[in-house]
């Protein structure tokens, strides 16, 4: 049978995943934590520039949650959740902080838009104009109220344009996935360590105490953290998409067509996503579960992986 300490290694007791409420609810073991925040080879400065965008990222969050109280950021979905879930790849901070950007010009905007109408309002009124001013054109104040749009527009663009670029190349991968959407579960492959399972949900009678209802799965796909992971979506029937918030990755799976995406998670926990593409009758109930461990972990998941029987089930 082989020694099963490593599948433990790997898939802690439920009792030690921590607290469910918690951001990201696999706390880890000691080790893990103690390794968790020390990148040697991450240059100084860079490490710095990383605080302080973590440090503004939360006094985002702090100030929306000030004002929509249901807002969270966590690994999965909460009720009444207003905001993203905590981003935890590259891509997805990019993309939280390009939201954020976003919402601050478009509050600037609205509220000059107010200020204008409210002067307006209260400087012509009718009973302070009793000959209202019959001016229809103004050439100067034209070219203004357009170039200044066009100009807040070529502004966003740019980044814009900068995070469309960095979500649709992939760099160079250490890991390749593939996942197949069937009606209704994913199947997946490891072609380099040729593994292959399938992603069922699981039904609630199935649920261990902290396991999330129409979220968790039989079979989770492992990750290493800090590693580029190349995704390849693909479909066995009809179309599905791949989707996990946390990593900022959403990609259809079409039958026929192979699309790709990629990821990088710097953290290590369990994120889940679900079918983003409405694909029949059970397409709320292909869950989507990507547990990021250690490489080390990772390694010895595939080592079991390897060991056992491979198993598939279904179509
Ligand atoms: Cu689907």
């Amino acid at each position: 049978m082989g020694d099963l300490k490593f599948l433990t290694n790997a898939f802690p007791p439920l009792g030690s995943r921590g607290d469910p409420e918690s951001p990201s609810h696999y706390s880890g073991s000691q080790d893990e934590k103690n390794i968790e925040g020390c990148h040697p080879e991450e240059p100084l400065q860079g490490r710095a520039q990383d605080l302080l965008q973590k440090e503004k990222r939360k006094w985002f969050t702090f100030l929306l949650c000030l004002f929509f109280p249901t807002c969270a950021t966590a690994a999965f979905p909460k009720p009444w959740q207003m905001y993203y879930q905590e981003p935890v790849t590259p891509v997805m901070e990019h993309l939280y902080d390009f939201h954020a950007t976003l919402l601050w010009i478009e509050g600037a905007i609205v509220l000059l838009v107010a200020i204008l109408l409210i002067f307006a309002i209260v400087r012509f009124r009718a009973s302070r104009n009793k000959t209202p001013s019959k001016t229809a054109h103004n050439t100067l104040l034209e070219i203004i109220w357009t170039a200044i749009p066009v100009l807040v527009l070529v502004f966003i663009a740019f980044p814009s344009f900068k995070l469309l670029y960095m979500m649709d190349v992939t760099p160079k991968s250490d890991l390749t996935i593939k996942a197949i959407g069937n009606q209704w579960y994913w199947t997946y492959e490891y072609p380099d360590q040729d593994i292959r399972f399938d992603s069922n949900i699981l039904a609630e009678s199935q649920l261990k105490p902290g396991q999330f209802r129409l979220l968790e799965v039989d079979n989770r796909v492992m990750v290493p953290t800090n590693t580029n992971v190349r995704v390849i979506t693909t479909s066995t029937d009809v179309l599905h998409s791949w989707a996990v918030p946390a990593f900022g990755v959403k990609r259809d799976s079409v039958p026929g067509r192979l699309n790709e995406t990629w990821f990088n998670v710097k953290k290590e926990g369990v994120y889940y996503g679900q079918c983003s593409e409405l694909c029949g009758v059970k397409h709320g109930f292909m869950p989507i579960v990507i547990e990021a461990v250690s490489p080390e972990k990772f390694k010895q998941w595939v080592a079991s992986k390897k060991s056992a029987p491979q198993t598939h089930s279904g179509g």
